[in-house]
Formats: C-alpha cells, sequence, structure tokens
C-alpha cells in the first residue's frame, strides 16, 4: 500500500490554465488582439512532435494564438536564425520557443542567443538565466516553475527546508536550484560525479529528479516524507505485442511512494505543468510587450 500523497500536476496544471484563459481574454480586450505564441520545431523526433502538438492545442484552448513553424532536420543555422529574426520583429509574436532538442549540426546556444530576451518565454536566454540568478524578474524556464508551483501548494513556505536537485542541465537542474535557493531552501545540486546519491538525496525534504535515467531514484534514497518531484520522461522498449513502450519517470515510482510524504506521477505530473507554464510566461510577455500592468494570481 503507497503512503505517499499523489501530486496531480494534471489537475492543477488544468487550473491554471482557466486562470490564463481568463487573463489572456482580458488582454485581448485591451489590446484588442489576442497573446501570440511562436512554437518552432526542427526535425521529426517522435517526442517532441507530441510535445509541440500539446502546446499548439494548448494554445488554443485558453485564447492564445499559436503560429507553428515545422522545419525540415537538414535546415541550415542561417535559415533558422532568419526566421527567429523575423519572430524578433513580428508584433503579432509576444513568445518564441525553440523545441529542444534539436539536430545535430545546429548550434543550441548560438540560437537560444539569437531569440530576443524580452519573447524567451522558455528563459533559456543567458540575460534570463543571469536575472534569475542574482534575483532579477526576468522570464523562468517552464518546467522548473512548474515543479517550484507544485511543491508550494503542497508545502506552503518552502523557507529552511533541505532541498536536493538531480541533475546540473541548463533547462532544469540549474534554474530549479535557483528557484529554490530564491525560496529559501538549502539547496544541493547532486549530478553524475556526485560521490555516494544515495546518501546525499538521504537527507532531503524535497527531491527533484531530473536526470533522465528510468527510475534510478530508489526507496532507500529516501526520507520518509519527503517530497519527490519527479521531472524524468523516459519511454521504456515496447513489451511483446506493443507498439510503444511504458512512460516512466526518473523514480522508482512504486517503491518510492511507500516512503515519501508526496510524490508527482508520470506521466501527469511535471509534463502538463511545463505546457501550463509555457502559457503562463507568453501571457507574461504579451503584458509586458503591450505596456500593460501583470495579472495578479498567476
Ligand atoms: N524549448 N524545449 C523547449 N522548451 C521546453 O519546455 C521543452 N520541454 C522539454 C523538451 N524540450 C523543450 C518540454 O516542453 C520537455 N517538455 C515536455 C513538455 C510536456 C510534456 C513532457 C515534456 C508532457 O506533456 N508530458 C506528458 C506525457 C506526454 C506523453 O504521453 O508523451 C505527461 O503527462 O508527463
Amino acid at each position: 500500500m503507497a503512503s505517499a500523497a499523489l501530486i496531480d500536476g494534471k489537475a492543477f496544471a488544468a487550473g491554471l490554465r482557466a486562470r490564463i484563459a481568463e487573463g489572456a481574454a482580458a488582454f485581448a480586450h485591451q489590446a484588442a488582439r489576442q497573446p501570440g505564441l511562436a512554437v518552432v520545431l526542427v526535425g521529426d523526433d517522435p517526442a517532441s512532435q507530441v510535445y509541440v502538438g500539446a502546446k499548439a492545442r494548448a494554445c488554443a484552448e485558453v485564447g492564445i494564438a499559436s503560429f507553428e513553424h515545422r522545419l525540415p532536420a537538414d535546415t541550415s543555422e542561417a535559415a533558422l536564425l532568419s526566421l527567429i529574426e523575423r519572430l524578433n520583429q513580428d508584433e503579432a509574436v509576444d513568445g518564441i520557443l525553440v523545441q529542444m532538442p534539436l539536430p545535430g549540426g545546429l548550434d543550441e546556444a548560438a540560437i537560444i542567443a539569437a531569440i530576443s530576451p524580452d519573447k524567451d518565454v522558455d528563459g533559456f536566454h543567458v540575460l534570463n538565466a543571469g536575472r534569475l540568478s542574482v534575483g532579477q524578474p526576468g522570464f523562468i524556464p517552464c518546467t522548473p516553475l512548474g515543479c517550484l508551483m507544485l511543491l508550494k501548494d503542497r508545502l506552503g513556505d518552502l523557507a529552511g527546508m533541505e532541498a536536493v536537485v538531480i541533475g546540473r542541465s541548463n533547462i532544469v537542474g540549474k534554474p530549479m536550484a535557483q528557484l529554490l535557493l530564491a525560496a529559501n531552501c538549502t539547496v544541493t545540486i547532486a549530478h553524475s560525479r556526485t560521490r555516494d546519491l544515495a546518501q546525499v538525496v538521504r537527507r532531503a525534504d524535497i527531491v527533484i529528479a531530473a536526470v533522465g535515467r528510468p527510475e534510478m531514484v530508489r526507496a532507500d534514497w529516501i526520507k520518509p516524507g519527503a517530497t519527490v518531484i519527479d521531472v524524468g520522461i523516459n519511454r521504456l522498449p515496447p513489451e511483446e505485442g506493443k507498439a510503444k513502450g511504458r512512460l516512466v519517470g526518473d523514480v522508482a515510482f512504486a517503491e518510492v511512494a511507500e516512503v515519501a510524504g508526496a510524490i508527482t506521477p508520470v506521466p501527469g505530473g511535471v509534463g502538463p505543468m511545463t505546457i501550463a507554464v509555457l502559457l503562463r510566461n507568453t501571457l507574461e510577455a504579451a503584458h509586458r510587450h503591450a505596456g500593460l500592468p501583470l495579472p495578479e494570481g498567476l
């Protein structure tokens, strides 16, 4: 019998989308246009196609105009940069998202650097990363901000808590650590070279697993009662007779749920939050772009 409470990211994201829909309608009324998000997908990575499709549907549902640009895998860096320049100038576009990972041969850092920081709703541009690091307002990466929202909803004030972030990527681990630090947690970033990872994780009140290794975090790594946020989305090889493999996180869900106080599922945890926060950041970008004050409660 599992003892942990389930943190329902899917339900929380639905509530957030409802608030965003109200904000988008109010914006459209004031600005006489919808907020706009440009989504760029290069190549045909199947997972990226699923996520980009979900983002476009979510935009439509809340009243954000989405402009999809699907480019072939052999697109040149110059062609992609010129599209981004066009989107930077486009008054109907408040936010620009280039879905990662990009096909080999395209320099992700150069592409991110070309996006106007004012339209960088992913929060990947170095200017926005720097703002987060020094505590200035800017765009915050969607996945870590979604995790923080779930944590605050569950735990309230996070001050003084021990948080261990497993993974040090620029898009999840590092910004997650910055957000937890800003929320007054004591933060450890663990990674592939961490000595005695299990023992480090065992001191955590909050565990964020963002490594991309299926079911790596085990029950005996978890302090009883800890809150566990699973950012991993790993597709296992298909079982006999099945077309698609099962989706699992970076946490061995069933056994960890016996020990943790609360845990996010995969799917239905962090993934839906990533998309809802993207809409939230786009709405924020639209207000800044139009010189309107940000709506409250987002
Ligand atoms: N530029 N690239 C950019 N921004 C992002 O924020 C992302 N990310 C990550 C990959 N590349 C990106 C996403 O959108 C991961 N990601 C993402 C978004 C949504 C979901 C998963 C990853 C999601 O909706 N997951 C569902 C399951 C979907 C399925 O069935 O495959 C879930 O319930 O977890």
